[in-house]
């Protein structure tokens, strides 16, 4: 199965998170949209992983929660990957704090341990608000990066837990479940 490592956020800082997109979302875009309840931020993404070897990886998230405090995840500032011009993906910022950068090193060291290549490339902390076919070409997404930066959205949310998450592929796009959730207890 197609699994992942994320946090997610507590249903008011989604809801907060869709309200102040909003204005993006009016804008005639080839952009599918992620539902709120789907906002999460990714560490690690896993691929497809047998069974067997789902039980290693969680395994892997349980150890590394118990020696991470819970910890406030900063969220602000609106942008694209690669460019605003020619988005795949539409995010909005997360802080790369000390913090989430310790964590997301003690998952790759962990899950390297078990046979999973590390990330080489940089950690861009990030939340999916949207999967964007700039194909149409750059002229498609003019004036995005204005509407972008009008947007003034500055969250603070409390994460606890971390998660393994699976990825449910479909013709309407992801679907994301939590396969289990493991507390952050700084043991
Ligand atoms: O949470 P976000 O949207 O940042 O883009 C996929 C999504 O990220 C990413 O994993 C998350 C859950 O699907 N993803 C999918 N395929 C990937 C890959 N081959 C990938 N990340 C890295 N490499």
């Amino acid at each position: 199965m197609r699994i992942f490592v994320a946090l997610n956020l507590p249903k008011k800082e989604r809801t907060r998170i869709h309200r102040a997109s909003a204005r993006l979302r009016e804008e005639v875009l080839p952009v599918r949209w992620i539902d709120p309840e789907n906002y999460h931020v990714t560490l690690k993404f896993l691929g497809d992983v047998r069974q067997e070897h789902v039980l290693e990886v969680q395994e892997i998230v349980r150890r590394v929660a118990e020696s991470t405090l819970p910890f406030d995840l900063t969220l602000g500032g609106f942008g694209a990957f690669p460019t605003v011009r020619r988005p795949r993906v539409v995010w909005l910022g997360v802080d790369a704090s000390a913090e989430l950068r310790c964590l997301k090193q003690d998952l790759e060291w962990g899950l390297a341990d078990v046979g999973f290549e590390p990330e080489t490339r940089a950690f861009h902390p990030h939340l999916t608000l949207g999967r964007a076919d700039s194909r149409g070409g750059a002229g498609q997404f003019r004036g995005f990066d204005d509407v972008m930066a009008e947007l003034d959205f500055s969250g603070r949310a409390a994460i606890h837990t971390l998660d393994l998450m699976r990825s449910h592929l479909s013709r309407e796009g992801s679907r994301y479940s939590v396969l289990a959730s493991a507390r952050l207890t700084g043991r």
